[in-house]
């Protein structure tokens, strides 16, 4: 997704403490959701078992150089016959909310036709384990793990996988909706779309520019259809998605940056935010997508279903994109995943340049302020809906020391940084109800297999060990205070 560590340009804050002052002079309000969140093909391991179909990311994982270390989610961190006690690690903490995904090929593995009851009957297991144990279950409907089966029917660039999309949609939400009433749709569809059929580093893999846009809005048109679909059931119910925002910054006010800032936005913010909330996509996204024949994909009808009403907008928050038009420091792109896809689709003269500011492990810039900017500009630009941080963390390569719980101080200098960020655009009137971590436990990242860890908890990869890191001290210090101290 982006290149290696860069770990001697780490966030060097002083100390946030081991927990927060019982006073919280930064408080949340009472009702706040505190949670972390995972996704299962990162977590569940088990892909072989009662009766779960093939996945885009099964097959991915098998092609040869796709995945550093030829790592596969086969097991991940086992949660499929450990969520027990992984319940009883959030209790622990004092989470009080719990994002997890359904695999659509677990649950329903061809894509299309029947449940698998199997399959069903470990998300009731999970959701039962957590309501008992006073947590609130938020499932996502897709986080990407697309059935093999569609994928090889032409994936989400095929209309028909929408409609695919939101008959299981249904079909899960009659299984669970008697006990889940908070629901997300799909995922980052920035990452399923782009890097997945654009710049080919996630499954399935496919270099495709044209096709990426047409995937991007059958995403797009899949949560429409299935918030359609579950409203009907269950009126009452909390629907939305959750999409990947970024702040982006021109490098300078040079006409060429802005408008390279005016592009990426477009790409990776507007193009999903305007429908969902607008009911309209971009002209200027329009007109710079005009040459891939974007337009033609969007059939009469289909931006008023993608603008369905919904209850909960998720924000998926990691860092800030610095951007320049000026093609002669193209050269000098920085990691972020933006910058891989930008030379397939709607971005290609826009270089990525380095912004000056500490990175995590996974060279992603650090930069608080602009989760405020992204929450006050949705809230002042868009019309209202709650908000929830559905991912916010910081992924590093940590190596234990013997039995020595990780001291993970920069975890903790992040997330304090956003959590102080979100409490700022709290009080500045933004309907910020919910955090939810990225994530509860080290789990398989993607392209990078296994080398990056983002999770509180420390999973010993051989032994599926459990071992709450310092931040998961700090966090569940955090949640018994409900809130922050003032910093020293
Ligand atoms: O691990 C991912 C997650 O699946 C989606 N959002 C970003 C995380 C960190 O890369």
């Amino acid at each position: 997704m982006s290149s290696p560590t860069q770990g001697d340009r780490r966030h060097g804050h002083t100390q946030a403490g081991q927990g927060a002052s019982p006073a919280a002079p930064l408080a949340f309000p009472a009702d706040f959701r505190w949670g972390a969140a995972t996704a299962a093909y990162q977590v569940e391991g088990a892909t072989n078992e009662d009766g779960r179909g093939p996945s885009i990311w099964d097959t991915f994982c098998r092609t040869p150089g796709k995945v550093l270390g030829g790592d596969t989610g086969d097991v991940a961190v086992d949660h499929y016959h450990r969520f027990r006690e992984d319940v009883a690690l959030m209790a622990e903490l004092g989470l009080n909310a719990y994002r997890f995904s359904v695999s659509w090929p677990r649950v329903q593995p061809s894509g299309s036709g029947p449940l698998n009851q199997a399959g069903v009957d470990f998300y009731r297991r999970l959701v039962d384990a957590l309501l008992e144990a006073g947590i609130e279950p938020w499932p996502t409907l897709y986080h990407w793990d697309l059935p093999q089966a569609l994928e090889d029917a032409g994936g989400w660039p095929e209309r028909d996988t929408a409609y695919r999309f939101a008959d299981y949609a249904a079909l899960i939400h009659r299984e669970l909706g008697d006990r889940v009433a908070h629901w997300m749709t799909i995922n980052e569809p920035w990452c399923a779309a782009f890097l997945g059929y654009a710049s080919g580093e996630h499954a399935p893999g496919r270099r495709e520019p044209a096709a990426s846009l047409r995937a991007a809005h059958h995403l797009m048109l899949g949560h429409g259809e299935a918030v359609r679909a579950m409203r009907a059931r269950h009126p009452e119910h909390r629907l939305g998605a959750a999409v990947n925002l970024y702040a982006i910054s021109p490098a300078s006010q040079a006409e060429a940056d802005l408008d390279a800032a005016r592009r990426v936005d477009g790409m990776q913010n507007r193009l999903f935010l305007d429908p969902l909330l607008r009911g309209r996509y971009p002209e200027d996204v329009l007109a710079d997508l005009d040459h891939l024949g974007f337009a033609s994909t969007i059939l009469d009808g289909d931006t008023e279903v993608i603008n369905q009403p919904i209850d909960q907008l998720g924000v998926n928050y990691y860092s800030r994109f610095t951007v320049t038009g000026d093609p002669n420091v193209t050269a000098q792109a920085v990691s972020s995943p933006y910058s891989t896809v930008s030379p397939w689709v709607g971005s290609e003269h826009v270089g990525f340049v380095d912004g000056g500011r500490p990175v995590t492990g996974m060279g992603w810039e650090i930069d608080e302020t602009g989760l405020h900017e992204v929450l006050t500009r949705l809230h002042r630009e868009y019309p209202p809906v709650d908000l929830y941080i559905t991912e916010n963390g910081a992924g590093y390569d940590e190596v234990p020391n013997g039995d020595t719980p990780i001291q993970d101080e920069e975890r903790i200098q992040y997330l304090d940084a956003h959590l102080r960020a979100s409490h700022q655009a709290i009080t500045g009137g933004v309907p910020l109800r919910g955090y939810f971590t990225w994530s509860l436990l080290d789990n398989f990242e993607w392209s990078w297999g296994y080398s990056k860890r983002f999770g509180l908890v420390h999973v010993d990869y051989t032994t599926q060990r459990r071992v709450p890191k310092d931040s998961a001290r700090w966090y569940a210090g955090v949640i018994r205070a409900g809130g922050l101290p003032e910093r020293e």
